[in-house]
């Protein structure tokens, strides 16, 4: 009998729930992580979900969020420390509304939070507000950041200490309301429905010395396919939806970002961080949640993929964060990662 038994490894290989990266906090809803190291340690800078009560749409009105709080952690696999609320729309003079997906940045001794919110006409931009200490709390500038529009800001600074913010998202993130250069509400809730002309591209914007402000107007970043042409609007396996996030390694810009409504994490790779970047593959196959969205650090000698799905609460709109390693190939392409195997 005990022969007919299977090994204890074959058990666990029968369980992809053992294998599943485990949420980093279970207290709070997080998603959309942001992490960067300072001074050794890793933060990360979420979004704080909250269950509204508002139904699901395809604008996201059920991404109610109105805060932000900030985790910490001293090393791989250690306690996180959740911080106390580091940004609040009361305190945001400008937002009225929908605190989406953050990132931080450090220059100068000042630690910079940069977050979208809807402001009261219902129109997003990206603020910026300032602390002493990484966990916050910070203080938000009076105005949102002047020729900022749409949702998830990701700032990248360089080796030559050059900060540069991505950002830009379709559908519910408003960027195809911006392709004139003005807002302009009739161009609809999803895209510009052009499926066979260069796909809507996130923007870059080198930041002012100060970091508060763009040192010029926004530009598109380019995604290329193989031949050398802009990824078409029709192409949802491989064309931009949000989540940006820049990574360089090797001297290469790893442009990375969400392809939303097919639910995949790609990357495309360039030689300058204004690109333009060529599509290189998938990161992340779909995770459970309609949304993905993640950031790439290296820390404690390993490079690290933080991403979100809904692992706890079954919800879209209410997620948990995660981790788990990443691993390259020596020519520099990505090893694509399924999260139900990890
Ligand atoms: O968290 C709200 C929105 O959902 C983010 O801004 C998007 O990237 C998506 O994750």
């Amino acid at each position: 009998e005990k022969a007919s038994e299977p090994a204890a490894s074959e058990t666990a290989a029968t369980d992809s729930s053992k294998f599943l990266s485990q949420p980093l906090v279970t207290e709070i809803f997080t998603a959309d992580p942001s992490a960067h190291v300072f001074d050794g340690k890793l933060y990360i800078y979420p979004s704080h979900d909250i269950d509204a009560g508002i139904p699901d749409d395809d604008l996201g009105n059920q991404y109610a969020m109105r805060d932000y709080r900030v985790l910490e952690m001293d090393k791989p696999g250690g306690k996180v420390t959740i911080g106390p609320v580091a940004l609040d729309v009361d305190d945001v003079p400008w937002a009225e509304k929908s605190m989406w997906a953050p990132d931080a940045a450090y220059k100068n001794g000042t630690y910079y939070l940069y977050f979208p919110a809807k402001d009261k006409d219902g129109v997003f931009h990206i603020g910026v507000a300032t602390s002493k200490d990484p966990m916050g709390p910070f203080k938000a500038d009076p105005e949102p950041i002047a020729g900022s529009y749409s949702i998830d800001p990701a700032v990248f600074t360089d080796t030559d200490n050059e900060s540069y913010m991505y950002f830009g998202g379709i559908w519910g993130g408003q960027l195809q309301r911006w392709h004139t250069g003005k807002y302009d509400e009739s161009a609809g809730e999803t895209d510009l429905k052009q499926d066979d002309k260069p796909a809507l591209m996130p923007k870059v914007a080198k930041m002012s010395a100060d970091m508060k402000s763009f040192a010029s107007p926004p530009q598109d970043v380019e995604i290329l396919d193989q031949n050398g042409k802009p990824v078409l609007g029709g192409d949802h396996e491989k064309r931009f939806f949000e989540a940006a996030w820049m990574y360089k390694r090797n001297g290469k810009y790893y442009f990375t970002y969400s392809t939303g409504d097919t639910h995949f994490l790609n990357y495309a790779i360039g030689d300058s961080p204004m690109g333009p970047f060529t599509y290189a593959g998938h990161i992340l196959k779909p995770v459970q949640g309609w949304t993905s969205h993640h950031s790439i650090v290296d820390w404690d000698g390993k490079t690290w993929l933080f991403y979100h799905d809904t692992q706890l609460s079954g919800k879209n709109h209410l997620r948990n964060v995660k981790m788990t390693e990443l691993t390259f190939n020596p020519d520099g392409t990505i090893q694509e990662i399924d999260p139900f195997k990890h």
